[in-house]
């Protein structure tokens, strides 16, 4: 079965997105497109998807009766109302981080999909389908022992202007959010903020860079280094310590060269680049859910714990360091 699928939202990565399921992977063919700037809209049909029908509104391509399932990328404020008239009209979603711009507006999600009885909702945390996190799981599962520490960062070379001080935590840091519930098999009781001093090249608007610290139930520490205006490339680290030793999630494969008295490895420079592979994995993954009138993958429930704990890393950033808690509620049957 051909999957049909309507995007909503297409500027860079709904388009990236498109161009995987129209051009690298089998069983979807995108039919239907729609983006406040029309023009963006037409411009993805003419480039990637000739067949497409371009709507004036996303809740119209989802209504569509030639519309299988959706892909939600347009900007975190609107994924909310997308996600809920998906569900309402039965059909699968995947949604691209953040699930809901609020904890509340992902709650919502969460109730309709438990009411609708069946998952639906796909989150685009890629992460989880990264081979070098594959990798790093499988060890940190059965070879070093119990987790103790985590040691992180994610490094983006620039931001632009209009990006604040929370969005590094709700734009950006949310991936490591997700990430390290899973391959901890965890979830979160506190976070704390510490900023050094800013760096020259922050913004107006953005302390940068910031250490956020989590601690989980089971008592692991994770401190991640968040700078997204690093300058010098797109860097994604991660560490274990465990009981008995210590895994340290992969470089992304880069040629190294030994030139002019220099041995030299590239470091890339863009998120699509680092995590290309990754997001052809979990696209194959909603496909061959949607084809069953399902979602696999990480959940609606993911998604609102990820805006639980983002509000509350927020919420730190004005604690002058002292720890904020984080509950979560009870997780439905249909998450277990
Ligand atoms: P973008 O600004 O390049 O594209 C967003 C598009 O959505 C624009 O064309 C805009 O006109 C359209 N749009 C805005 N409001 C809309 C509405 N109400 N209805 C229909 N279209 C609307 O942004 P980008 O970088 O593609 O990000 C989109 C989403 O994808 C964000 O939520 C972002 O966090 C997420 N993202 C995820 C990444 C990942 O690594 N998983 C990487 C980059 C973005
Ligand atoms: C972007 O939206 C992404 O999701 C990237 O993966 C992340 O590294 C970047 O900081 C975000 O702005």
């Amino acid at each position: 079965m051909t999957v049909r699928i309507g995007v909503i939202g297409t500027g860079a990565i709904g388009r990236d997105h498109a161009r995987r399921i129209n051009q690298v992977l089998a069983g979807g063919e995108i039919v239907a497109l729609s983006d406040v700037n029309r023009a963006s809209a037409e411009s993805l049909k003419a480039d990637i998807a000739p067949a497409a029908e371009v709507f004036a509104t996303g809740e119209e391509l989802i209504a569509s009766q030639g519309v299988d399932a959706v892909l939600v990328t347009s900007w975190g404020t609107t994924h909310e109302q997308y996600v809920l008239a998906a569900i309402a009209a039965g059909k699968p979603v995947f949604c691209e981080k953040p699930l809901a711009a609020t904890a509340e507006g992902a709650k919502r999600i969460v109730d309709a999909e438990v009411a609708h009885g069946k998952r639906l909702v796909q989150v685009g945390f890629m992460r989880r389908y990264d081979a070098g996190y594959v990798a790093l799981k499988q060890v940190v599962d059965s070879r070093i022992g119990a987790p103790i520490i985590v040691h992180a960062a994610h490094r983006n070379p620039t931001v632009p202007e209009q990006y604040g001080t929370p969005m590094a935590i709700h734009d950006t840091f949310i991936h490591e959010i997700d990430v390290f519930r899973w391959l901890l098999d965890d979830d979160y009781v506190s976070a704390r903020v510490i900023f050094p001093r800013a760096a020259a090249r922050a913004h107006a608007r953005l302390r940068d860079p910031q250490i956020v610290i989590l601690e989980t139930a089971k008592g692991t520490v994770i401190e991640t280094e968040i700078f997204v205006n690093c300058h010098y490339g797109y860097d994604i680290q991660c560490e274990v310590v465990g009981e008995d030793g210590i895994a340290r999630l992969p470089e992304p494969m880069a040629i190294q060269t030994r030139l002019g008295a220099t041995l030299g490895n590239p470091i890339l420079t863009d998120w699509k680049d680092r995590f290309i592979a990754s997001y052809d994995v979990e696209l194959n993954d909603f496909l061959k859910a949607a084809a069953e009138g399902t979602a696999s993958g990480p959940t609606a429930w993911d998604g609102y714990v990820a805006a639980i704990t983002s509000d509350a890393c927020v919420s730190a950033q004005d604690t002058a360091g002292e720890p904020v808690a984080i509950s979560l509620p009870e997780r439905p049957a249909l998450y277990a």
